[in-house]
């Protein structure tokens, strides 16, 4: 572990690191930090050439139904670490879910027996190549090194209403201990462009370090105790779930699928497209993420998990107290009843997506192989069975086929996590994982400030009365 640690450290000059490339040699593995810093080079390179080759080619035209819709499609950002299809769903640097389930390194060390560790993705997002064991476990390691908060966050976190939502407190909580940022420091002692991503990455491992005690302490203070007990002998979903006040290898397995599948949806999506957008000023990694977590916190994106199960809820008071029962036809009549009040149903529709989330499908996998007589479990299948058919006659949804906010709440409930006010901060852990890998990139490839051109009203008039 020192040496991982040591080695982290090193990445912060060029020096340093031409002279860890000579003692490679005597050591077991290639570090992270060594992996990136021979791929910057290449990577920098091609890009140049592509925009000073071809820098003038269209890829696309805008309309003004997209001007005005919420730049659906608009192709205009560089995104490194994963790419998403309408009918295939995503892929994270060129493997999908079931590809990744049979390549990365599991917690059992033997790949394709359970789910994939976190550590193991996280290496594939940032680098692009599957992860040894020994790499993921000195990920591991890396990041257990750098968990410790800053000595103000706990009291801070601590000190917060409890009923204050879970995901004003996450951001709070990363806001808090953005103090330690190695990045802004960095930069306000004018290290050169071109340094920029070694700092941005001590940052990025740390912000992914850090989120699991900000989380685990929101969890702890709003529905227990307040106690948090960490247990760095586990992987990195294994040692949330013991903060978090859980002990069962299958509710592991669970929260290894859950923070994986979470992580990165390409760039266009809220969370990962505000990171990247906070983070184009030159804001740390902190303050970029913590962007993204508030466009997160939004019930048409992350927030969306607390709304399935809560819609599910009042679905089953409704009949319960009605002595109905639930099944194929009341649920059709409740999501009939929904859309006529001119509300969403949680957890249906994407903005991409035109088929099933494969997420949303290997959520309902792990469900059949670990839980598949949970009665909460039957209930979304019966959704799934009856909600296209009912969105495809309400006539308006692009996408009628469930995301992956409809299933994961469902598993929770399952091993005793009822409390779905704090589900999307779940999803807030794992996405600053894609998010971040793809922050990295943004500054290793130099982009530059986001900045697209708005126009007027009176503008769009003007084009089309030419
Ligand atoms: N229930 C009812 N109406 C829906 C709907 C749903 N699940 N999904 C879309 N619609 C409506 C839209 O509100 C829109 O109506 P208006 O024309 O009156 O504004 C119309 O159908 C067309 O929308 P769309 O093109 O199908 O979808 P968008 O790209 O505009 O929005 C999304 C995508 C996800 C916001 C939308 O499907 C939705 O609100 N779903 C429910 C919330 C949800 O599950 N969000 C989580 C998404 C995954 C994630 O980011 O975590």
């Amino acid at each position: 572990m020192n040496r991982m640690i040591s080695k982290s450290a090193s990445a912060l000059s060029r020096k340093t690191l031409t002279s860890s490339f000579a003692k490679t040699s005597v050591r077991s593995i290639t570090t992270l930090q060594e992996t990136l810093a021979a791929q910057v080079p290449e990577k920098q390179a091609k890009l140049t050439q592509l925009k000073k080759e071809h820098g003038s080619h269209v890829i696309g035209n805008v309309t003004i139904d997209q001007c005005i819709g919420g730049a659906r499609s608009v192709k205009c950002m560089l995104w490194e670490t994963s790419n998403l299809d309408a009918e295939e769903g995503i892929r994270f640097r060129g493997l999908t879910i079931p590809e990744c389930q049979a390549v990365l390194p599991t917690y059992s060390g033997k790949t394709g027996d359970g789910e994939p560790l976190l550590e193991s993705l996280f290496w594939l997002l940032l680098t692009g190549e599957v992860p040894t064991k020994e790499q993921a476990d000195s990920l591991t390691a890396e990041l257990h090194a750098r968990s410790t908060l800053p000595a103000h966050v706990v009291p801070l976190l601590n000190s917060l209403p409890k009923q204050m939502h879970p995901m004003t407190q996450l951001s709070i909580g990363l806001m808090a201990a953005q103090t330690e940022s190695k990045f802004s420091k960095a930069y306000a002692d004018g290290v050169p462009k071109k340094e920029y991503h070694l700092h941005a990455l001590e940052d990025i491992l740390s912000v992914v370090a850090q989120l699991p005690e900000i989380a685990a302490t929101i969890y702890r203070n709003v529905y227990f105790d307040g106690k948090v007990n960490k247990d760095l002998s586990l992987d990195y979903s294994g040692n949330f779930c013991r903060m978090l006040g859980y002990d069962d290898p299958s509710f592991d397995e669970l929260m290894r699928l859950y923070l994986c599948i979470h992580t990165d949806h390409e760039g266009g999506n809220a969370s990962a497209h505000a990171t990247h957008l906070v983070g184009s000023t030159l804001s740390d990694p902190y303050l970029s993420y913590s962007g993204g977590l508030n466009a997160l916190a939004g019930p048409l994106h992350g927030l969306a998990n607390q709304e399935v199960l809560k819609w599910i809820q009042e679905l089953k008071s409704k009949f319960d107290a009605e002595g109905k029962e639930v099944n194929a036809e009341s649920i059709t009549e409740f999501a009939w009843e929904t859309l006529k009040a001119g509300k969403v149903i949680p957890g249906y529709g994407h903005a991409v997506l035109r088929k099933t989330d494969p997420r949303y499908t290997c959520q309902r996998e792990f469900a059949l192989k670990h839980i598949p007589d949970d009665p909460l479990f039957k209930l979304v299948d019966t959704i799934y069975q009856v909600m296209p058919g009912i969105l495809k006659e309400h006539g308006k949804v692009a996408n009628p086929y469930p995301n992956v906010d409809s299933h994961s709440g469902v598993l929770l409930w399952h091993y005793g996590f009822t409390q779905y006010q704090y589900y999307t901060v779940l999803f807030g852990v794992s996405r600053a994982v894609g998010a971040l890998s793809q922050l990295y990139w943004d500054r290793a490839l130099g982009l530059p400030l986001e900045r697209p051109k708005s126009v007027t009203p009176e503008w769009l008039w003007s084009q089309v009365q030419k």
